[in-house]
């Protein structure tokens, strides 16, 4: 339990990080705000996901005490001159950590932070810690106990942090440093009498500064820049908050800059990553930020059509094209391979294994989706960047590319072809998170035509949202439609595409968060996680209606999800979740199984949360599932399977390396095999990331594919055109 005081005194963040001097793992980019002239070089997010709790600044613990404690000074000292009162003193020692930005602490002013322990019973929590048996520090007693969890944290680490144990490091080792002798043992006295003593007085700890502190014109630009980079996927482009929590200035001020810096260095166990402690962040620029995010956020740029069509570019025009495939191989069963940090797509041929050609594609790159016929690969990079590649050619390439956001995360072609018309590979979309709107293109040139803002009103209190981003979209395979999720304001939205300059809108209110989801088995409904509502969308694509809204546990996050048989509930699809050790099944058969239809009809255990994505085939025994984003290392790097034929518990578990973390899984087009990627570090040597290849019916590994650059979404050609997951 002594981690149950780790994040307490947060201010000496900045010595533990004094030795971490990486620099980011890219070249400095032009800092962002001028409106037009970012449109060519403005990179997007390519932070990993960021499911922080909630820390949104609640009023302060009340107690009944008669003589509150004197506030201190904004640094937590005494009036010059005058001796610090007891009061003082223990206030000096809150204020200094910032311990209210990651602990509950009764009776402490404004400490309601949930990314640690929470400390209201710590006296006693810390004697039962001690008679455990599991305790594995060298204290004798509660007073003690206490007192080494603040100096030496990691000697027992907590099980106590909300989602899970908290992880080493992630209340810093030499935070005492800063403080008094005086100051530390009346804090250990204040925690140990909790929760008794929480009634005594309130501690008030100093006020949060008023005003922001103060960046230069290029501080300002580079924290933009790394904003946008690193936190804007989560926390939103205008900071309001979406998967990560609202960072405007009346959620941060009240935190202050040392309270934020170690939030941003050791990250949180709900899923902020640990940019100081990756490299991602030195100590310098984890101070700019956490600056910066006290200051009102930068304006940010718009972009018009004209803009779009002067970074369009037809690199092999249509009549240079091939004819029919030049290759002997087999392109149907080709994988384009995310290469995130290198901003490149590898296609891999699914027989062999062979690396058919590297091709250059957006920043960051997302994620790719076949085109209709299969031919083309469209590829979205975070920075807004579409990729068209050509399948058919020797070794397939780019053959146009537009960029038409300046952050983006989803991209479709039109897979129609039926009584209204034959729309395979004829338009293509890009869901955009910044500006928020979706674009319509040519599906064989990358032509942008039209743009739609998706600035509107949420769904259930229509009050005016002015970035509701667009998550996941799916072609419909039975009418000219793109299944469109806007996130924040909870909207599917049904585009028909036949004539696209007029498309019409159909606007479903589903829930908040919208985020990733595939289809059932039959095509006809689409299931998307609402992943901060803990909740699925079930949208019927035929009637054109919501179908259901799913309960589920913290944070669904299905990839597309996983369609099987259940042996007792009929047809259902899969999801895991980011917060909680959970796959849910969910009926999906309202016809043939009313029963068990829009309801979780199986929950099962996993070895812990972080989950992000799982993956199955019509032919196969089994549901895999990956933890990507588990704090612990072992289990970032574990896969586990679940038997079909029992679908009750895991099957079997197992790291995939040693190092990375096991990420996304797809399967070859006979459904033989699986892919798992090792999502490595660009730069470590010799630990970039690889491939794993399982056979699918004895799990035997088969193959590695070695050397390739942070690889994490895999998607086959055959199974994506058809959407078989
Ligand atoms: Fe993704 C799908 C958004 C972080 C890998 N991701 C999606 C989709 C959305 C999305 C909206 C659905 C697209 C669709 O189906 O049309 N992802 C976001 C974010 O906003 C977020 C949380 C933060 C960010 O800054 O981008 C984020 N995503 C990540 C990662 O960190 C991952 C693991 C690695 C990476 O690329 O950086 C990652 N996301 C993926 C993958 C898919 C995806 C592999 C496609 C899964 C599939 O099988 O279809």
């Amino acid at each position: 339990m002594r981690n149950h005081i780790n994040l307490l005194l947060l201010l000496l963040l900045v010595l533990v990080v004094a030795g971490c001097t990486h620099a980011l793992q890219r070249e400095p980019v032009a800092p962002p705000a001028p409106a037009d002239a970012r449109a060519e070089s403005l990179p997007a997010p390519r932070s990993n996901l960021d499911t922080a709790v909630n820390v949104k600044p609640v009023a302060p613990m009340q107690a009944p005490a008669p003589a509150p404690a004197q506030a201190a000074t904004p640094q937590g000292a005494a009036p010059q001159g005058a001796a610090p009162s007891e009061a003082e003193t223990l206030a000096a020692g809150f204020s200094k950590g910032g311990c209210g930005a990651c602990h509950i602490i009764p009776g402490v002013a404004g400490a309601a932070g949930t990314i640690g322990p929470d400390l209201s019973t710590m006296g006693e929590t810390a004697a039962a810690a001690l008679a455990s048996g599991a305790y594995t520090g060298s204290a004798t007693d509660v007073t003690s106990y206490i007192h080494e969890a603040i100096v030496e944290p990691d000697a027992f680490l907590s099980p106590g942090c909300p989602g899970g144990a908290c992880p080493k490091g992630l209340m810093p080792a030499t935070l005492s440093d800063a403080l008094s002798d005086a100051e530390l043992e009346a804090m250990v006295a204040y925690l140990t009498g909790l929760p008794a003593k929480a009634g005594e007085a309130p501690v008030e700890v100093a006020a949060p500064a008023a005003v922001a502190p103060e960046l230069t014109d290029a501080e300002m630009a580079d924290a933009s820049q790394i904003f946008f980079d690193r936190c804007a996927g989560c926390h939103g482009t205008l900071r309001k908050g979406a998967t990560g929590p609202a960072l405007t200035p009346d959620v941060t001020l009240p935190k202050g800059t040392l309270a934020l810096s170690s939030i941003i260095f050791n990250g949180t166990p709900r899923g902020m990553p640990d940019w100081g402690k990756q490299g991602v962040l030195t100590q310098v620029q984890t101070e700019m930020m956490a600056k910066f995010l006290q200051n009102e956020p930068p304006p940010p740029p718009e972009m018009s059509l004209t803009q779009m069509l002067d970074t369009w570019k037809v690199i092999v025009p249509l009549d240079q094209r091939p004819v029919a495939p030049q290759t002997t191989r087999d392109w149907e069963d080709y994988f384009a391979v995310t290469l995130r940090d290198a901003g490149q797509v590898a296609i891999i041929d699914g027989d062999t294994y062979e690396v058919v050609n590297t091709v250059n594609t957006g920043y960051a790159v997302h994620i790719s989706r076949m085109s209709a016929t299969g031919r083309y690969a469209y590829v979205i990079g975070r920075d807004g960047r579409a990729s068209l590649i050509d399948l058919w050619m020797e070794k397939p390439d780019v053959v146009a590319e537009a960029k038409v956001c300046y952050d983006a995360r989803s991209i479709d072609g039109s897979k129609y072809s039926g009584p209204e018309g034959d729309f395979s590979d004829k338009y293509a979309i890009v869901g955009c998170y910044w500006p928020p709107a979706f674009v319509m293109l040519d599906g064989l040139t990358l032509e942008p035509f039209k743009i739609v803002s998706t600035r509107s009103y949420t769904y259930d209190t229509e009050e005016y949202h002015p970035e509701p981003r667009v998550a996941a979209i799916v072609a419909s395979h039975n009418k000219p439609e793109w299944i469109v999720n806007v996130k924040e304001s909870g909207q599917v939205w049904l585009v028909n595409y036949t004539d696209p300059l007029a498309p019409t809108i159909k606007m479903l209110e589903a829930e908040r968060f919208l985020h990733d989801g595939g289809w059932d088995a039959s095509k006809r409904y689409f299931l998307v996680a609402a992943n901060n509502a803990n909740k699925i969308a079930v949208v019927d694509s035929l009637e054109g209606k919501m179908a259901a809204l799913v309960d589920t546990p913290k944070i669904p996050h299905p990839g597309r999800g996983a369609n099987w048989v259940d042996p007792e509930f009929g047809p259902v699809w899969t999801t895991s979740h980011l917060g909680e050790g959970s796959l849910v099944a969910i009926g999906t058969d309202p016809e043939g199984r009313p029963d068990a239809a829009w309801r979780v009809v199986r929950n099962i255990e996993l070895p812990g949360a972080g989950s992000l994505f799982v993956k199955t085939h019509p032919n196969s025994d089994w549901i895999w599932v990956d933890f990507g984003l588990n704090p612990d290392e072992k289990i970032q790097r574990t896969v586990c399977v679940i038997a079909k034929a029992n679908p009750t518990k895991t099957e079997k578990c197992w790291e995939i390396a040693d190092y990375g973390r096991a990420v996304h899984f797809e399967y070859n087009k006979e459904g033989t095999e699986v892919w798992v990627s090792v999502w490595g570090r660009a730069d470590v040597p010799d630990q970039v990331g690889e491939i794993v290849v399982y056979d699918d019916k004895t799990l035997e590994e088969v193959a590695r594919i070695p050397n390739l650059v942070t690889p994490t979404g895999k998607f086959n050609v055959y199974n994506t055109v058809n959407d078989i997951y």
